[in-house]
């Protein structure tokens, strides 16, 4: 009889606690109130802070859809104001201008190499009597514009030959002949199209390499403008990594168009910054990654051969298409020098002539190219975000002679 009651009572107690604890876990949890008004999309998300955790802590109990409440038809009067979140001003994404056109929009910004190589070469032809003294005029003409050596030899004797050839001359006559000369010198028929879309795998990659102060941030930056214009996404690799000031620099340049900056510690390793940068491009789906290198002198060896390693590094991942070499057109000569070395350490597969609005020596292009084998891609033609052209040589030569 005992064992008897002694079981029943065991039975009633593990029942009510079977009970307690299903009524326990359906247990209704009324959802806060929602706040009056439509939901503000605007106000940024909170940010997590230092000691937040990222995840929400595994063991805080999960409640399932069914034990949610709706919220009652007739809120409770008593709402709480929400907190009053401070938004941040969140700058508009820019759209930069087309590139189609641009080097003729920016032709005037040519006019001190119109000055001294277009119109000087013109006002020489000219002349009534072609002699000795003023074929060797325009032969300094374009060497003081730094067409160099060979290709103003080169210029002069089919100039001499043409003109001689014509006899009387109009000056229309003239301008025809030296425009056709220039170009052939500037080379109508090379591909000048920025490597951005490799054949096989995305994202195209491009580096962009010369001496310090030659514009290479700032034309990694236009160049961006220039890709997003197009429609193209892309990531930035901040491999200048002597001066987090550098990173900044590229990085504001990449916000103004929404393209995401990837870049390391001051003082780190740029090619693992610029390895980093592919990697995260891809992983973005990205269209094309942009690397822009810290200026380096050609004459320091060791920051060519950590130039050499970059490069090899970033090959990790797939082929460069592009390496941009920066020059800065105002130098001349010196850009020359330049142009080899680095060529010797990266090849290089495109020039960028830079600050061509401010010098007289357009002929530049020309020389650089013939150093190299290596055409011009592109120009700057001032400090403004648009300011990089397509190099078109047709529009380049119409520039330099005038209308
Ligand atoms: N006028 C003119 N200025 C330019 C052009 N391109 C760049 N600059 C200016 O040249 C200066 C140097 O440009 P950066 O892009 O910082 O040069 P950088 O090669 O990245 O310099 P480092 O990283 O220090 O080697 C800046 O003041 C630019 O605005 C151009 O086409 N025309
Ligand atoms: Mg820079």
């Amino acid at each position: 009889m005992e064992t008897i009651i002694l079981a029943v009572v065991i039975a009633v107690v593990v029942l009510g606690a079977l009970g307690g604890l299903v009524v326990g876990s359906r247990r209704r949890k009324p959802l806060p109130p929602p706040p009056p008004g439509p939901p503000d999309i605007t106000a940024p998300e909170a940010e997590p802070h230092v000691g937040e955790e990222a995840e929400t802590p595994r063991e805080e109990p999960r409640r399932t859809i069914e034990e949610v409440d709706l919220p009652e038809a007739s809120a409770p009067t008593t709402v709480e104001e929400p907190p009053v979140v401070e938004e941040l001003p969140v700058p508009p994404i820019e759209v930069p201008e087309p590139t189609a056109g641009r080097l003729v929009r920016l032709r005037a910004r040519l006019s001190r190499s119109q000055n001294a190589l277009g119109k000087g070469l013109l006002t020489l032809l000219s002349r009534e009597h072609l002699d000795e003294d003023t074929w060797e005029e325009i032969e300094d003409t374009l060497l003081t514009a730094d067409v160099g050596v060979q290709p103003t030899q080169e210029l002069v004797e089919r100039l001499r030959e043409r003109v001689r050839v014509l006899g009387t001359r109009t000056p229309e006559e003239l301008r025809g002949l030296l425009r056709e000369e220039l170009l052939t010198l500037v080379g109508p028929d090379m591909d000048r199209t920025v490597k951005t879309e490799p054949a096989t795998s995305k994202p195209g990659i491009v580096m962009v390499v010369g001496v310090n102060g030659t514009g290479k941030t700032t034309t990694t930056g236009k160049l961006a403008r220039v890709l997003v214009a197009d429609g193209r996404s892309v990531v930035l690799g901040a491999a200048d990594t002597f001066r987090a000031a550098a990173a900044d620099q590229l990085q504001t340049w990449g916000e103004r168009v929404g393209a995401y900056t990837v870049r390391g510690p001051e003082g780190g390793d740029p090619a693992s910054v610029a390895f980093d940068a592919v990697k995260e491009g891809k992983e973005m789906g990205a269209d094309v990654v942009l690397i822009d290198t810290a200026g380096r002198l050609h004459t320091k060896t060791g920051l060519m051969d950590e130039l050499g390693k970059v490069k090899r590094v970033v090959e990790k991942h797939a082929p460069l298409d592009e390496v941009l070499l920066v020059l800065d057109a105002t130098t001349g000569q010196n850009g020359l020098v330049q142009a080899r070395v680095f060529a010797e350490v990266v090849d290089i597969t495109g020039i960028v002539l830079t600050k061509l609005d401010g010098t007289a020596k357009g002929g530049i292009v020309v020389a650089v190219q013939r150093e190299l084998g290596v055409p011009v891609k592109l120009i700057g033609l001032g400090e403004g975000a648009d300011d990089l052209a397509p190099f078109e040589p047709e529009a380049f030569v119409d520039a330099l002679i005038g209308d």
